[in-house]
């Protein structure tokens, strides 16, 4: 470590004194002005975690729904997961650092981490379409060069193709070839083998409309266009030309605000579709005949997705074990559907897509979706080999269905949620199964339901067991919900600091709208 070196270019990236910032769910998150010695400090840290895991790293330049003014980084593990827990510890340490202490602080990690600093280094970097985001990302590259590191700089790329990036990279390119073309060609390959089979739904002429946020996924859907001839037209809104980023529009205004994003037009009954502005969430909505809006959450697509998945294993006839992962946001209805309809075993988690997609590595196919949209499927590779293996070897309807699921497997990207990903399985699906909108959407109701924020002085005091579901302090606070709760139908609710942003949030549900949001309403008083 050349300490002269790493002094020198600090400086350049200096820490405005007195800025403390936490590596949270999504990474470092705030102003775009004060993530500049972030960056650097991301690419030093970058560094040593590749020399650490021998593997490559990425960085991701990006701040997803937040608004434009707004930043963001993360790290991308070896197997395109989410940085290990006790890495976004080391982050936030090296990221709140003083200017004497880095070299203390660098040193320390690599100590507790047992990193060879002998050994070579390759980080992997990628940024969103922010206007502050391609000069955040030469500072990552210069703490990366400052520490020795060798890298390739993506440019521009959705979050999801980053991790899909990295997962191919350190697998030998077993999963995919690591450039956008390889993932273009894997995705459309398997696209269009699915939409053949779909041919006798009769639908040869299927849109869809995308809310493109005015983000990433408008770039990558137009490049997207030259792989697919037929099968799919894909209309982009908010492709970024005149709008703002993630104003009024993407899919965390659609789904929070349970309403059509602006600049989209359309007419009743089309399917239409929200990604965020790192393209990694994705929720469908659409009016019918009376003007009603109609949001289909990510709760619906893990339906959609976990039934169909379930349906093509009964004809293949193999016994694999199959679950569903939710967080405590998941629409009650949508949970009492998939065990007692589908006799799907379902399972909840913390927050965060790092506890979901964990939780499903567990299973043979894991389904995990947040109800805001972020997420996918994964499949354990011994049924990957052995599903490829049957669609060879069959002739006969088992034979069809396992080509169909080995192609399902390919579409999905198992390295991250990715709204380009789920949208062509979602498409691919309701061709397949020749469902309209509307029929998807009456899977079930979802109950009335109501989210809050509350700014409190100090959102640590509540803490919460149960997968979130269940507030431990303050003292009697969750007794207060209880009580609450107890005074309403079909009712539900819970508290819990969020970790992206200095607030509480509220989440109830109820038997009617007004309840849902006198119950949230009720809940937030208490929580004073
Ligand atoms: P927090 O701020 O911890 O609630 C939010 C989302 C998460 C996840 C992260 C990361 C909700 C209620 N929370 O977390 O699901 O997507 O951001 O982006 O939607
Ligand atoms: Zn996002």
């Amino acid at each position: 470590m050349d300490l002269v070196a790493i002094t020198k270019r600090s400086a350049v990236h200096a820490k405005p004194s007195g800025l403390v910032l936490q590596y949270g769910t999504a990474g470092f998150r705030t102003k775009a002005e004060h993530l500049d010695h972030i960056m650097f400090r991301m690419g030093l840290l970058a560094v040593l975690r590749s020399k650490q895991t021998n593997s490559t790293i990425g960085v991701m330049v990006t701040a997803s729904h937040n608004p434009e003014e707004d930043n963001g980084v993360k790290l991308v593990d070896p197997l395109g997961e989410m940085l290990a827990p006790s890495w976004e510890e080391h982050a936030t340490c090296l990221a709140n650092a003083e200017e004497p202490d880095l070299h203390r602080v660098l040193l320390d990690i690599s100590e507790k981490e047992a990193v060879d600093l002998q050994r070579d280094a390759f980080v992997v970097i990628a940024r969103d379409t922010r206007p502050s985001s391609e000069k955040l990302s030469q500072s990552v590259i210069d703490g990366v060069m400052v520490l020795g590191g060798q890298f390739h700089d993506y440019g521009l790329l959705t979050t999801p193709q980053l991790h899909y990036m990295v997962y191919c990279r350190n697998t030998d390119g077993q999963y995919g070839k690591a450039t956008i073309d390889g993932y273009f060609q894997k995705l459309s390959k398997a696209f269009v083998q699915l939409t053949k089979q779909a041919s006798y739904s009769g639908d040869e002429n299927r849109s869809v409309k995308v809310d493109c946020a005015n983000g990433i996924g408008a770039l990558k859907l137009k490049e997207m266009e030259s792989y697919f001839s037929q099968g799919l037209t894909v209309r982009l809104f908010n492709d970024g030309s005149t709008g703002k980023l993630n104003h009024f529009c993407g899919a965390d205004f659609v789904k929070s605000h349970q309403k059509p994003p602006q600049g989209m037009e359309i007419k009743s009954n089309e399917r239409c579709c929200s990604f965020d502005g790192d393209a990694d969430r994705i929720v469908y909505f659409y009016c019918d005949a009376g003007g009603h809006f109609h949001l289909i959450d990510g709760d619906k697509i893990a339906t959609l997705i976990s039934s169909f998945l379930k349906e093509l294993l009964l004809e293949i006839g193999e016994n694999l074990n199959i679950g569903v992962i939710q967080t405590a946001y998941a629409n009650g209805s949508s949970t009492r559907y998939l065990e007692e309809v589908m006799k799907v075993p379902v399972y909840c988690t913390k927050t965060g897509v790092k506890h979901l997609h964990h939780k499903a590595q567990e299973f043979d196919i894991g389904v995990y979706f947040e109800a805001n949209g972020h997420g996918t499927a994964l499949f354990s590779k011994a049924v990957e080999v052995k599903i490829k293996q049957l669609g060879k070897e069959l002739e006969d309807e088992r034979g069809k269905a396992a080509k169909m699921l080995g192609n399902i497997i390919d579409l999905f990207n198992q390295a991250a949620g990715d709204a380009i990903s789920d949208m062509l399985v979602i498409e691919a699906i309701l061709a397949l199964k020749g469902l309209t909108v509307q029929q998807w959407d009456a899977l079930y109701t979802d109950l009335p339901n109501r989210q809050l924020k509350v700014k409190v002085a100090d959102r640590r005091v509540i803490s919460t067991t149960d997968a979130e579901r269940q507030a431990v302090t303050p003292p009697g606070l969750q007794e207060a919900i209880n009580d609450l709760v107890k005074q309403y139908k079909l009712s539900r609710a819970f508290v819990r600091p969020s970790g992206t942003e200095d607030v509480v949030r509220v989440y109830a549900e109820a038997d009617s709208q007004e309840s849902a949001d006198r119950l949230a309403y009720e809940v937030s008083l208490a929580v004073f």
